[in-house]
């Protein structure tokens, strides 16, 4: 039996980061049945395969804004007798939508059924649907890496998974629970030495967190010997916790450039109408100059034009960042389905609007605020995107990166940055081509 795992494209194009999925649920399926033989396919890198491509069943992994794209890739292997079993965040969160282009839904973690899957197909018995239980991740395999042939830089690694806040716009914390469930520490380390990269990526949605701090240093010191570097998404509570420093040495000694902050709202009160708990009241401006002060560089992610928000803010976003000398990652708010904001943001929705629109990069909602209509909200998003990723500011920002990172945190910096501003500028040029079509979608309610 030949199975493919499919990565639809992603809305913005090719990333250089293999798609951790790709890998892991490779190994998930040897670790099965090790007669299976296995081709991965990133569609941003090979978008043309799937007239040709062969194989018993395909296993496609769905994120909302790749849902589209996804199903129609789908349609396509199936007209050709081929079988299509669907898994990932968007897919549990909308089954019954998955199941109109595939014959099998996963909803969940893959680790509990995924043999189940298999074993079923084989016998010719695949289930519309299966429930994948939140495991215990003391047994995980090592992904397959290495498998994925292509010029991707970046591979990922997971140390935990599950939260115990509530942000309202989070699709995470939905589909991984709330108790956080963490690897054991040399699962991690074994991990990391497996991959043949000098730099990878903690893909973790929180590296560290208050109350487990001492757990996040023990994890940081054994993988100080990886000689690895690596960059990941991390809370700013912590940092300003008594065990915080301790917490940030260990964590530049074992080899972090860059972490990755959700500072989700510019303002407090955004933060609170999002329920964002764990950032509500911390002294963000210098959580993140105490970063700095490790020797860790910061880039800031963020959602501008939500119903409580205003338009100064697209403004204020970018004094923060000069103020802070950091680089900051705007997108539009997305009511990702099954987040406890859409159902808030259900009345004022535009339905007409598909889930590839879900990028970040379009206004998927009525505002209250008459000044922010939807192409207002576009254009600011394309201009205070553009202003932050300009020349001088890029190369200003290169000057404040701790000196402890240089030379891999500047570059890094300059990787996420440049191709980034190009591909917006593209972007921008296709908006202002395109919004009033869109804008007529909206019209039709
Ligand atoms: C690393 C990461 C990235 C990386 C790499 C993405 C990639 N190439 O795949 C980068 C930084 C490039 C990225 C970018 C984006 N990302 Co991202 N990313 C993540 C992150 C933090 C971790 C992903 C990870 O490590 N997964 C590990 C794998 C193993 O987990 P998994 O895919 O969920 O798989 C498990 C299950 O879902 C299931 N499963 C999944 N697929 C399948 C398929 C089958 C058949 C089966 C059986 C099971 C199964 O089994 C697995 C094990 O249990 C997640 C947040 C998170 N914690 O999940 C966000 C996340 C996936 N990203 C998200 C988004 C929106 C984006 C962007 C669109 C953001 C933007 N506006 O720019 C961009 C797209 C960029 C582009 N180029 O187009 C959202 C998706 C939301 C949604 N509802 O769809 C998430 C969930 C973050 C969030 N806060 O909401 N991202
Ligand atoms: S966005 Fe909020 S709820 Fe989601 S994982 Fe992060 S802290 Fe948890």
């Amino acid at each position: 039996m030949k199975l493919c795992i499919i990565k639809p494209p992603l809305p913005f194009g090719w990333a250089p980061i293999v798609p951790p999925i790709l890998e892991y649920l490779a190994a998930l399926t040897l670790r099965a049945n090790p007669d299976i033989e296995i081709e991965l396919v990133y569609a941003s890198a090979t978008p043309d395969v799937f007239d040709t491509l062969e194989c018993d069943l395909a296993a496609i992994s769905l994120l909302t804004p790749t849902a589209v794209p996804g199903y129609r890739i789908a349609d396509t292997l199936r007209v050709r007798g081929i079988k299509v079993v669907f898994g990932g965040i968007h897919a549990s969160a909308m089954p019954e939508e998955a199941k109109l282009h595939g014959d099998a839904v996963v909803i969940g973690e893959a680790e509990s059924v995924w043999p189940t899957v298999i074993r079923d197909f084989l016998a010719g018995r695949l289930k519309p649907f299966y429930q994948g239980e939140r495991i215990p991740l003391d047994d995980l395999p090592t992904p397959l890496y290495g498998m994925l042939k292509g010029k991707e830089q970046f591979r990922i690694v997971n140390t935990s998974r599950g939260c115990p806040y509530n942000c309202t716009f989070c699709s995470v914390k939905p589909f991984f629970g709330p108790q956080i469930r963490f690897r054991p520490i040399d699962d991690v380390v074994r991990d990391v030495a497996a991959m043949a990269e000098k730099m990878y990526i903690n893909g973790d949605e929180n590296i560290w967190w208050e109350g487990t701090e001492q757990r996040a240093i023990d994890l940081f010191t054994a993988l100080r010997g990886s000689g690895k570097k690596w960059m990941g998404f991390g809370s700013l509570r912590p940092v300003l916790s008594s065990a915080g420093s301790r917490m940030l040495n260990a964590a530049r000694e074992s080899g972090l450039l860059s972490l990755w902050v959700g500072w989700d709202a510019i303002s407090d009160e955004g933060l609170k109408a999002y329920a964002a708990n764990g950032k509500v009241g911390v002294d963000r401006e210098r959580a993140v100059r105490t970063l700095k002060d490790h020797g860790i560089d910061v880039s800031l992610f963020y959602m501008l034009g939500g119903r409580d928000d205003t338009l100064d803010d697209f403004k204020r976003s970018i004094e923060v960042a000069d103020r802070l000398g950091v680089s900051m990652h705007p997108s539009l708010l997305v009511p990702y389905p099954g987040t406890k904001l859409r159902e808030e943001y259900e009345p004022h929705l535009y339905k007409e609007l598909g889930w590839e629109y879900y990028t970040g990069a379009y206004a998927l909602f009525e505002h209250p605020d008459p000044a922010m209509t939807p192409a207002m909200r576009e254009q600011q998003f394309y201009e205070s995107s553009l202003e932050l990723l300009s020349m001088p500011r890029i190369l200003r920002h290169m000057f404040k990166i701790p000196r402890q990172g240089f030379p891999h945190a500047h570059i890094l910096s300059l990787m996420s940055q440049v191709p980034v501003r190009k591909g917006m500028k593209i972007a921008y040029e296709q908006w202002k081509k395109d919004h009033l079509t869109v804008q007529e979608k909206r019209l039709i309610l």
